[in-house]
C-alpha cells in the first residue's frame, strides 16, 4: 500500500460566485485547472467555476451535484499519492437537461468573467484555418442562432445575450492542444459571429479577450485500477474523482478583459507570448504520444507505460523529440530540450497510470497536422530527414487501415471518410495516396513532394511487413 498525503482546502465554499463556466468539464479539467484555482482560492478570492458540458457527460454531471460538488484528484507514481479534494466548481449546467436559456443566461451574467474551454481540438470547427461552414453542427447553429449546440454556437449566443443585457465583456480561454490555441477560438467565434450579426462581431472584437494557454497533465480515462486507487485514497469508490500523473504546468498568456484568479499563486506561469510553450509541449510530448499511440497499438500495447518497457521504442520516442522535434522549436526560455525529453520519457513509464494507447489515439487526424505533420513540413522545407517522424504519420495510416480492416472501433472525426478510402483503396501505394488527400489533414500540395512522399510510403511499408522493431531499424539505414 503506498503512502497516501492528504490535501483539503480551507477557502470559505459559500463565499465563492459563479465566475468561471468551464465548457468540457471532464477528466483533464478536473485534474488540471480546478486544482489550480483550488490553490489559488487560498487567496479568499470568490472564482467559483460552474462545470459546464454541451453534448455527453449529463450523468457526469448529476453525479457531481449528488456529491455537493466535491471531489478528489489522486496524483499518483511510483514515488508515493497524493489525495487532493477539490471544492472550486460551485454548480453545473448541461444545456439538454437545464436549457439552452439558462446557459446563455448565465454567459449574460455580470459575474461571468471568464469562459474557459476544452473542447478538444475537433471542438473548434475549423478547417484550413477558417470556420468549417459545412460542419454539420455549425451549419445547423448558423441557420438556427437561437438554439445553438456547438461550443462556437453557444459561446456567440451568450456573448448576444450578455452584450443585449448591457453588461462588458469577458475572457474566452482556449485550454486545448492546439498551437495558438486563443487566436483559433478567436477565428472560429468572430467568423461566426460576422454570420450572424456584424454589430455583434464588432462588439465581441472589442469587449472579448482571447489569451492563449499551453496545458499540461496527463490524466487518462477514469478505469477499475483508477477506480481501486480512490477507494484506497479516499476510502469510496468515488467516480466524480479522478487518478492523475503529479506533475502539471500551465503557460498563460496575460490577457483577460475581465480579471481572473491568480493562478501563478498555485504554480501557473503568465507571461506575455505562449507560442514557444505551445510548440515545444505539442511537439515534444504531444508528437511523441501519438508516434507511441499508434506504434503501440500496432505492437499490441495497451499503455504508454508497457510501450515504455520496449527498449527500441521507448529510445525511439526519445530520439523522436531530441533529433527531430526539438530542432525545429524556437527557444524557450530556461528550458533544456534535453533534459525535457528524459522527463517525458520518465513521465510516460509512469506504471500508476493507464494511459491506454487506443485513447490517445483518438480523433488522431485532428491532432497530427500539429503534432507530426507541420514539423515534418519544417524539415521538408529545411532539405532535412526526419525519419521518425515519418514513421510516426506512417504508424498512424497503418492504425487506420488495421483498425477498419478489424472491425474495430474507430473514434475520429473523419471516421466516415477514413473507412471509405480503406475500404476503396488497395493496400499500399494507392492508400497512402488516398490518405494523402485528405485535405483536413494533409496540406494539399505535399503528395506533390517526391521527399516527403517516398519516406512515407518506405515507413508505412516497413509497418505493413514487419514488427515495428523492423521499422524503427530501417530508419536507421
Ligand atoms: C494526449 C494528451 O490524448 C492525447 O492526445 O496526447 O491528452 C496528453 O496526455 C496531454 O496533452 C498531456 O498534457
Amino acid at each position: 500500500m503506498p503512502t497516501i498525503d492528504h490535501v483539503t482546502f480551507s477557502f470559505d465554499r459559500a463565499a465563492l460566485k459563479p465566475r468561471i463556466l468551464h465548457i468540457g468539464f471532464g477528466a483533464f479539467a478536473r485534474a488540471h485547472q480546478l486544482v489550480y484555482l483550488n490553490e489559488a482560492l487560498a487567496d479568499g478570492s470568490d472564482w467559483g467555476v460552474i462545470a459546464c458540458r454541451l453534448n455527453s457527460g449529463q450523468d457526469d454531471l448529476d453525479a457531481l451535484d449528488r456529491a455537493d460538488h466535491l471531489y478528489h484528484v489522486i496524483e499518483a507514481d511510483d514515488h508515493g499519492v497524493t489525495a487532493r479534494e477539490i471544492g472550486a466548481v460551485c454548480a453545473t449546467l448541461h444545456p439538454k437537461r437545464d436549457g439552452i436559456e439558462r446557459l446563455l443566461d448565465q454567459i449574460a451574467q455580470p459575474d461571468l468573467s471568464i469562459i474557459s474551454l476544452t473542447i478538444t481540438e475537433k471542438g473548434y470547427t475549423l478547417r484550413d484555418g477558417h470556420l468549417d461552414l459545412e460542419h454539420p453542427g455549425i451549419a445547423a447553429d448558423l441557420n438556427d442562432p437561437t438554439a445553438p449546440a456547438t461550443a462556437i454556437g453557444v459561446i456567440v449566443a451568450g456573448l448576444d445575450w450578455r452584450r443585449k443585457a448591457g453588461h462588458g465583456g469577458l475572457t474566452v480561454m482556449s485550454c486545448d492542444n492546439l498551437p495558438h490555441n486563443g487566436a483559433l477560438a478567436r477565428t472560429a467565434i468572430m467568423e461566426f459571429a460576422r454570420l450572424r450579426d456584424l454589430d455583434l462581431a464588432d462588439w465581441i472584437a472589442q469587449e472579448v479577450s482571447f489569451p492563449s494557454t499551453m496545458i499540461d497533465r496527463i490524466v487518462p480515462a477514469l478505469d477499475s485500477d483508477a477506480l481501486d486507487l480512490i477507494e484506497t485514497a479516499t476510502g469510496s469508490r468515488d467516480e466524480n474523482s479522478i487518478v492523475a500523473e503529479p506533475f502539471r504546468q500551465w503557460v498563460i498568456e496575460d490577457n483577460f478583459a475581465a480579471g481572473r484568479p491568480a493562478w501563478e499563486k498555485a504554480g501557473a506561469q503568465i507571461v506575455p507570448d505562449v507560442g514557444p510553450y505551445e510548440d515545444m509541449k505539442l511537439r515534444m510530448l504531444n508528437g511523441a504520444h501519438s508516434f507511441l499511440a499508434c506504434l503501440g497499438v500496432l505492437a499490441g500495447y495497451r499503455t504508454i507505460a508497457d510501450c515504455m518497457n520496449d527498449v527500441t521504442l521507448k529510445q525511439a520516442a526519445r530520439q523522436l523529440m531530441v533529433d527531430e522535434q526539438a530542432p525545429t522549436l524556437q527557444p524557450v526560455e530556461d528550458m533544456d530540450l534535453a533534459q525535457y525529453a528524459d522527463d517525458l520519457i520518465a513521465r510516460f513509464g509512469n506504471s500508476r497510470l493507464n494511459h491506454q494507447t487506443r485513447q490517445i489515439a483518438t480523433d488522431t487526424s485532428a491532432k497530427l497536422p500539429q503534432r507530426l505533420i507541420a514539423p515534418a513540413i519544417q524539415h521538408l522545407h529545411q532539405g532535412e530527414d526526419c525519419p521518425l517522424t515519418y514513421l510516426g504519420i506512417a504508424a498512424w495510416l497503418r492504425y487506420v487501415r488495421v483498425t477498419v480492416e478489424a472491425g474495430l472501433p474507430l473514434p475520429d472525426p473523419l471516421e466516415a471518410e477514413l473507412r471509405q478510402i480503406v475500404q476503396d483503396a488497395d493496400d499500399g501505394g494507392d492508400y497512402v495516396m488516398a490518405m494523402l488527400a485528405l485535405g483536413q489533414v494533409f496540406s494539399p500540395d505535399l503528395a506533390d513532394y517526391p521527399r516527403f512522399v517516398r519516406p512515407l510510403f518506405a515507413a508505412y511499408e516497413a509497418l505493413s511487413q514487419g514488427d515495428i522493431g523492423h521499422a524503427i531499424a530501417q530508419t536507421k539505414e
